[in-house]
């Protein structure tokens, strides 16, 4: 397959807002080398390479501390790049793989040990040939066990009909990039008040106020269609929410973010000091490095 990619900023701005020390990038990936780490057959785009050293320069470059890396449809179920990002990181990243149905209790230990401490589950159609239901399903049960969580992503439209599912699961639950709303449609619409409800009805569920490339009609560098959703989220359910960059953006069409720009969108979304140590330091440890979560707060 051709690539169809954009290649990643080539000099993202330094940001002028400092994060705090320590602070998380919550999603991001890597991707091949492709010569190291061959793409999935079955992948409906293929990216460009983002290899783990470029992800560490990034995050020392834009003041971020340790990254969690997630696996992307563009590596199926082979998690063998995440892997080697987190055995090589010392401690600072940890990782959200995607398993299949069939997954033994071994490799789900292997994983855990590489610093994996979630699954993810996509359900949108542009990227997948079959929607993981029944695997959703029987992993949630299985990672249980692990303490990991579920990540999933999905559209907007498809949130109805999947509400059920989705609200019955066992474990701690992360919706990547704020359940991909439609911001064209008001913030207090019918539309986005179903994924606030998702939230509020279930104290299980986290989101991440990621992704205003991604979802923007207004675009760079200031996405400002984009902000009242992130803003609302971190206002909302400011103990339950996470910030990442999406680097390397993967299968972008329309532009490449400069990763420092929307770095500075940080303090807009989330305007006071407290919100963004919760948004940056607090939800992320607490779900990725709840070991050291529990002595920065005896150390507090
Ligand atoms: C993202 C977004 C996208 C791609 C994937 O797994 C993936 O391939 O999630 C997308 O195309 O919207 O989070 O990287």
């Amino acid at each position: 397959m051709d690539p169809d990619w954009r290649p990643f900023h080539p000099s993202p701005s330094k940001p002028a807002f400092i994060p705090p020390i320590g602070a998380v990038d919550a999603h991001c990936h890597v991707f091949g080398p492709g010569h190291r780490f061959p793409y999935a057959s079955e992948r409906k785009y293929t990216p460009c390479d983002a290899p783990k050293e470029k992800l560490n320069a990034l995050r020392d470059h834009l003041g971020f501390s340790r990254n969690v890396i997630v696996q992307a449809t563009c590596h199926g179920a082979d998690n063998r790049a995440l892997v080697d990002a987190l055995q090589t990181s010392n401690g600072f990243a940890r990782g959200v793989a995607t398993v299949t149905a069939e997954v033994s209790d071994e490799e789900l230990a292997r994983l855990h040990s590489a610093g994996v401490r979630g699954a993810r589950f996509n359900f949108v159609k542009r990227l997948v040939d079959v929607l993981p239901v029944d695997t959703l399903v029987k992993i949630a049960e299985r990672i249980e066990k692990f303490g990991w969580h579920v990540v999933i992503y999905f559209e907007s439209r498809e949130l109805a009909g999947l509400y059920d599912l989705f609200s019955s699961l066992p474990t701690t639950v992360v919706v990547d990039h704020m359940g991909r709303p439609d911001v064209t449609r008001p913030v207090d619409g019918p539309e986005f008040d179903l994924f606030v409800r998702l939230m509020r009805e279930n104290p299980n569920f986290w989101t991440k106020v990621s992704c205003p490339e991604r979802l923007s009609k207004s675009g760079p560098p200031g996405y400002t269609d984009v902000l009242p959703f992130s803003k609302h989220l971190i206002e909302n359910f400011p103990d339950r929410v996470l910030w990442g960059t999406d680097w390397p953006h993967p299968n972008m069409k329309s532009h490449m973010p400069d990763d420092g720009k929307l770095v500075d969108l940080i303090p807009q979304i989330a305007p006071t000091e407290e919100l963004q140590k919760k948004l940056l330091i607090d939800n992320p440890y607490r779900l990725y490095w709840p070991e050291i979560f529990e002595s920065i707060r005896i150390a507090e």
